[in-house]
């Protein structure tokens, strides 16, 4: 196995026995060989936009697949071998309307040159095994074209996270299916590298694109975040634990639960839920319970009743757990001996309710922390703060806005960023999204005139906001770059959502990121010249340089 998508992998190099994050061999491998199978289907799916008639079939299935491969998602081999099996089916049903379709316009048979992703078959999943060990990541030799196409492949795996979110709540755009075709077929080629650069910052403006769809989405369905106050303590009843990034599934789950006696809690990235007037009105919706995604072997522990894994991240049980049997996953999500919840029919609900059942029968959570904290400064929620955010730039009780979205990791020097909150002036304001605050948001940072010093935007996508947020400010103090606002950056990150967001605010100009705790392993000295060159990215570097320099303006 070879796998360098996440900020912790082995050495910053990459994993090649097992994951750091404890994947498996045989699973790296199967993943890889579901990237080569979606690259054989974009093959034929980008030949068919070319005639005209764009596959709009397979767009759920790459999506999905794509998302499937993301760290802390998905541990079931059965689940990646069912996939690729249908993968192959799809394939050679998109070949076939391929050759039709070329045959119907040109009167004669297909002779082009096609890529082995295009051509490879396999005659019993037993063959599976071997083929994945040779269309890894390291299949392509030189180390500058590897890591073009990987920064590209590994954003779009993010990328199709957040279009897959969207796409649960009925919103969908052609393009976004369009360009995770156009992506993944352009790995199997050989373009200059001008060409494939010209991809990656076509992800960036795709990923702005899907961000934007799914604040839509969520805020359509599920109203504008608002200032919520959430409980971190817990109530007497029995509680089912919902995680991951999954909207829909909240809802679902609320309206289960409804009347049943049992509480309902956020953990990690589910969170924001908190903030949406949708659910802030169901009484057993008691709060957040416990931290960030990698506390999850203890905090599971602790909570005593079920947990619903709706996304990442999911992390491996520890031996001696006893949390398996109350652990429920669902979507891409899956891990071997943990019940599945199925997918929603064509117009129904899933169907949560051997969750509820379990939860009866389970003790209320262990009280772990009490208080609260505060979010939900989604863009429009600052926006309606706009005035008092402006009076406070102008008369220089807010020198700096700070952002420091992204994730959270297990690694020591991650601590860098709770020093960074606590150490910036107490004019500064920290603008946040993704699970990174919690290296900081229970810190009782204080306020600025009543505006918080920490201000959560919501999950990892809702980054769009703080995007938003900026261009608002560009356009009220009448600036012409977004490089000119008093914000720094000091992004983390851990898995390939990060990646995405990253690409999106490359794109939409951003410049001078600090990017920590560690630069990508999958960028080449190469490709990291490029990135510095073009648009100023740079390492972490000590807590008080950094503060220094942001608050220089660098
Ligand atoms: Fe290693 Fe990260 Fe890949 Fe897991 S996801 S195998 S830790 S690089
Ligand atoms: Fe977190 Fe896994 Fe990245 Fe959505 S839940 S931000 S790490």
């Amino acid at each position: 196995m070879f796998c360098f998508q996440c900020q912790e992998t082995a050495k910053n190099t990459g994993c090649t026995i097992k994951g750091v994050c404890g994947k498996p061999e045989e699973t790296a491998n199967l993943q890889d060989l579901l990237i080569f199978v979606l690259r054989g289907i974009s093959v034929y799916g980008e030949k068919l936009k070319e005639l005209g008639s764009p596959d709009r079939v397979n767009d759920e299935f790459i999506a999905q697949s794509l998302f499937a491969t993301i760290t802390n998602a998905n541990w079931d081999d059965a689940r990646f071998t069912a996939m690729i099996t249908d993968g192959l089916k799809r394939r050679d049903q998109i070949r076939d309307r391929f050759l039709a379709a070329y045959k119907a316009k040109n009167g004669k048979d297909f002779d082009g040159a096609l890529p082995e992703a295009a051509t490879w078959t396999a005659t019993s999943e037993a063959e599976y095994g071997e083929k994945s060990k040779e269309v890894g990541v390291l299949s392509t030799e030189n180390e500058d074209v590897r890591s073009l196409r990987e920064l590209l492949i590994i954003g779009l795996k993010g990328i199709a996270a957040y279009a897959d979110h969207a796409a649960i709540l009925g919103f969908h755009k052609d393009q976004i299916n369009d360009f995770f075709m156009e992506a993944l077929a352009s790995t199997t080629k050989d373009l200059p590298v001008e060409e494939m650069i010209a991809l990656v910052m076509k992800a960036g403006e795709t990923s702005v694109n899907t961000m934007a769809l799914l604040d839509e989405a969520n805020t359509t369905s599920y109203g504008n975040p608002e200032i919520t106050e959430v409980n971190l303590g817990v109530g007497t009843k029995p509680g089912i634990l919902i995680s991951g990034h999954d909207l829909k599934d909240m809802e679902e789950l609320l309206k289960q639960t409804e009347g049943t006696g049992v509480d309902v809690y956020t953990h990690g990235e589910m969170l924001p839920a908190n903030y949406y007037p949708a659910f802030k009105k169901y009484d057993h919706f008691v709060g957040n319970y416990g931290g960030s995604w990698w506390h999850q072997n203890t905090e599971f522990e602790s909570f005593n009743g079920p947990i619903l894994l709706t996304t990442n991240c999911l992390v491996p049980l520890r031996k001696n757990n006893t949390y398996l049997d109350r652990l429920y996953t669902t979507g891409v999500v899956g891990y071997e001996k943990a019940v599945h919840v199925a997918d929603r029919p064509e117009g129904g609900t899933k169907d949560f309710s051997a969750i509820i059942e379990k939860a009866k029968t389970c003790q209320p959570p262990t009280e772990i922390e009490t208080g609260t904290l505060v979010g939900g400064f989604g863009h429009n929620q600052v926006i309606a703060l706009a005035d008092k955010v402006v009076d406070a730039v102008k008369s220089g009780a807010i020198k700096r806005f700070v952002v420091m979205a992204g994730c959270d990791g297990r690694q020591k020097d991650r601590n860098y960023y709770t020093e960074v909150a606590e150490n910036l002036p107490k004019d500064t304001v920290i603008l946040t999204a993704g699970c990174a605050k919690y290296r900081y948001n229970k810190l009782n940072l204080g306020d600025i005139g009543g505006i918080p010093r920490v201000l959560d935007a919501g999950q990892c996508n809702d980054s769009y906001s703080l995007a938003v947020i900026a261009l608002k400010l560009k356009e009220v103090f009448g600036l012409e770059d977004i490089n000119e606002l008093p914000i720094s950056y000091d992004i983390a990150w851990y898995e390939q959502k990060a990646v995405a967001v990253l690409l999106a605010l490359l794109f939409l100009g951003v410049k001078g990121i600090r990017l920590g705790p560690t630069l990508p392993a999958f960028l080449s000295p190469n490709v990291a010249k490029v990135l510095v060159e073009k648009f100023n990215i740079k390492p972490i570097g000590t807590v008080e340089e950094d503060i220094k320099a942001m608050m220089a303006g660098n």
